[in-house]
């Protein structure tokens, strides 16, 4: 008898196909990068890494024939290498060209991982590192006090401006005040583009005051889609030091993290005495393996790698400046429908709807209603939202997954118009039993939403 299992990925590839995914973290691999990872490379164990000779620097073209040719010696632990090798330098080579950076880590599991890996690289236990709260839109790995690196270092936080800017002048006076060993740029409910700029001079006026380097990092998870791009500023050319991304938002690869840095790239076998700007990469290397992970995940590298390819695509500009124009018209599609939007509208591919104070239901209720027509996007909190954090006043929705369906702005219109009769009906339903009054109403939209996502086939389909 086949495993149920199946059958659930069955249903869950008709819940994608037939619903419309508006989560901004959320998109659709291509069929190159789910075979990469549905690959009998998940049978290998390759603890360490492959040898970095000879992989570009991001100025230089490599070419991709050699990377996948030459066998080099490795620092591995388990012999049976030379494809594992040969498929993670063509993953890292190919991130550093998308990313113009000197290195790239791209072991990470995750984009938690990822950032726990960095500061374990740069700071000492109870070192201070400065980040965007995230009730104002940052992370729970920015040192929400529910995770573990809070207990590791001490966080500071700093907000937003009522517009919904990063507040710099909190972040330099706080800066001033504690000289954190780190500064962190990064969100995950956030939709200006920031200024990375007054960011990296903040960072020298701690260097002045303190004495101390201060690592600068951009956790562009959301955006790295936008940066690969070229729709969005590229931290690592405005004097930020590290960045660290999933790979399976807007860049549209497998699930999992990806570091990149500047600085000199060393053996990760060699003992380094100094923590120093100049050494990160390999500071940044031994803090994810041994430091912080085990045996990497050789079927999603490679199913990174094919993504980055895909990235470097000329295609991909387009693409990405696509996320970027439906979310400006879906923003725009649902101010002019009475939704409020934090921070007024977006400059990138991510919208957070104050639903509370448009119509006076919170986010969950209304993520639920949404989930009943095919509609799915997340309750999410804002800035200053006071009530329980499982009944928040907003929702957040993006724009990466419909994009790659083909949408454009035609069709955020009409996703618009279903979200407005859906919140009338949240208002007149009054809470999550009182939709059962409006089956009627609710099916008849779920009717149109499943009619248009099956005019837009997923990447997968063909
Ligand atoms: N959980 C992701 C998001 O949805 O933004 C961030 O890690």
């Amino acid at each position: 008898m086949k495993d149920p299992v199946f059958k659930l990925i069955d249903d869950e590839k008709k819940r994608q196909r037939e619903g419309l995914e508006l989560i901004p973290s959320e998109n659709y691999v291509s069929a190159a990068v789910l075979q990469a990872m549905g690959s009998v490379l998940t049978n290998k164990y390759s603890e360490g890494y492959p040898s970095f000779e000879g992989i570009s620097s991001y100025g230089e073209l490599v070419s991709e024939d050699k990377i996948a040719e030459e066998i080099l010696p490795n620092y591995r632990y388990y012999g049976g290498q030379e494809n594992i090798d040969r498929i993670e330098r063509l993953a890292i080579s190919r991130a550093m060209r998308l990313f113009h950076a000197d290195h790239a880590n791209v072991q990470p599991h995750s984009g938690a991982n990822a950032n726990e890996a960095v500061y374990y690289a740069w700071c000492e236990p109870g070192d201070k590192i400065l980040a965007m709260s995230l009730s104002d839109g940052g992370h729970l790995t920015h040192g929400s006090p529910v995770t573990r690196s809070a207990h590791i270092w001490k966080f500071l936080a700093y907000g937003v401006t009522e517009d919904g800017d990063i507040n710099y002048d909190e972040m330099e006076k706080i800066a001033l005040a504690e000289g954190p060993k780190l500064i962190l740029v990064g969100f995950s409910a956030f939709m200006k583009v920031p200024d990375f700029d007054r960011v990296v001079r903040i960072a020298k006026l701690v260097t002045e005051k303190f004495g101390h380097e201060v690592l600068l990092m951009a956790d562009m998870a959301h955006v790295a889609g936008l940066i690969a791009g070229g729709v969005h500023p590229n931290p690592l050319e405005h004097g930020f030091h590290v960045m660290t991304t999933t790979t399976h938002k807007t860049l549209r690869g497998p699930r999992g993290g990806l570091i990149l840095s500047r600085g000199h790239v060393g053996s990760p076998l060699k003992k380094i005495s100094e923590k120093t700007l100049k050494n990160i990469p390999t500071l940044i290397d031994k803090s994810v393996f041994p430091g912080t992970q085990g045996g990497p995940l050789e079927h999603v590298i490679a199913a990174k790698a094919v993504a980055f390819g895909e990235a470097l695509q000329p295609e991909f500009s387009k693409y990405a400046a696509a996320i970027v124009e439906n979310a400006r018209a879906l923003a725009d599609g649902l101010s002019e429908r009475g939704f409020i939007l934090q921070g007024g509208g977006t400059e990138n591919h991510l919208v957070l709807v104050r639903v509370r104070d448009s119509f006076g239901i919170d986010g969950k209720f209304y993520e639920r209603a949404l989930d009943r027509v095919g509609l799915t996007l997340n309750a999410n909190s804002l800035p200053g939202d006071d009530g329980p954090a499982f009944r928040p006043g907003g929702v957040r929705l993006g724009t990466p997954a419909i994009t790659t369906r083909g949408m454009g702005v035609t069709e955020m219109s009409l996703i618009a118009d279903w979200m407005r009769k859906v919140a009338d009906i949240c208002v007149s339903a009054k809470d999550e039993a009182g939709l059962s009054g409006f089956e009627k109403e609710l099916s008849a939209i779920r009717e149109e939403v499943r009619e248009l996502a099956l005019r837009f086939p997923l990447p997968t389909e063909g």
